[in-house]
């Protein structure tokens, strides 16, 4: 096995174990044998996590064992991040991003928002447990061109519905373009509440981004 096979197997069974010094050992380490920062995040760290949902779903994981997976893959992110929104160039848009209110899920909203700096968007983050009158404020500080709404419970995903009306109360929806996502949330949902976009993963989100505002792919 070649020691890019070794740091890739490395990682993912690290950060399966939530053991967060090697992952991010591993991590430098690929970076300075030149491996692609997108092949450590797909074909290692997001596996595990994958992985880490499908133990927590059998009850073989616990919340803790969930929780220092993703401390784990978060240090990795942090290392990764600047690799891969590298850009410079003028800005294609603002995309204003959050976890909406009562969902503390941040890593797939994060993985959005390092490609969409990747692909040239200035983002901001408004972070995790976003309440609606925030998103409004928000909205009327940063002009954002698209704004993302992330939630991974089935418990969460109705604030979508809450978020839209508030923006809509304050004036505000005709303005931005409205993407929603997250591990529970399908198209059929996103039609249901009335958002203009849904997208399965972060690739995607920026397709679809780019596409809503009319910028060529
Ligand atoms: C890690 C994790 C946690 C961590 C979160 C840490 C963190 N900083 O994010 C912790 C331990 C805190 C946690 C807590 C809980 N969790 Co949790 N968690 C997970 C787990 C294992 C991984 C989630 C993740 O980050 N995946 C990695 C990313 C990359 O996922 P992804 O979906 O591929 O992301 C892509 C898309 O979703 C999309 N996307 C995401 N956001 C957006 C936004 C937009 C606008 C767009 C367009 C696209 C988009 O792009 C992303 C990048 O490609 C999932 C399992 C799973 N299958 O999702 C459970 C899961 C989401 N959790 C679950 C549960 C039940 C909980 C708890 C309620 C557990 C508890 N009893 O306390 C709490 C709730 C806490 C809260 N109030 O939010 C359930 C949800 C079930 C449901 N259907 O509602 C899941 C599905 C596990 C399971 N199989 O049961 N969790």
């Amino acid at each position: 096995m070649s020691r890019e096979e070794e740091i890739l197997d490395g990682l993912y069974e690290n950060t399966l174990n939530g053991m967060a010094p090697p992952v991010v050992e591993l991590t430098k380490e690929g970076i300075a044998l030149n491996m692609d920062p997108m092949v450590l995040l797909f074909d290692a760290l997001i596996p595990a996590l994958e992985e880490v949902g499908r133990l927590f779903e059998i009850g073989e994981y616990f919340v803790p064992e969930m929780l220092i997976a993703a401390k784990a893959m978060s240090g990795a992110m942090e290392i990764l991040q600047p690799l891969i929104a590298e850009s410079g160039a003028e800005p294609l848009g603002t995309f204003l991003m959050g976890t909406v209110k009562g969902d503390i899920h941040d890593i797939g909203k994060n993985l959005c928002n390092v490609m969409l700096e990747g692909a040239g968007f200035k983002v901001i983050d408004i972070g995790v447990n976003v309440a609606p009158e925030t998103f409004v404020e928000a909205i009327k500080e940063h002009k954002p061109d698209a704004v993302g709404m992330s939630a991974f419970l089935t418990t969460t995903m109705p604030m979508f519905i809450t978020n839209i009306e508030a923006i809509e109360e304050a004036g505000l929806r005709d303005q931005v373009k409205i993407l929603v996502g997250g591990a529970p949330v399908t198209q059929e949902y996103c039609d249901t509440v009335g958002a203009d976009g849904f997208a399965p993963d972060a690739n995607s989100c920026v397709r679809l981004t780019k596409q809503l505002l009319g910028i060529p792919a």
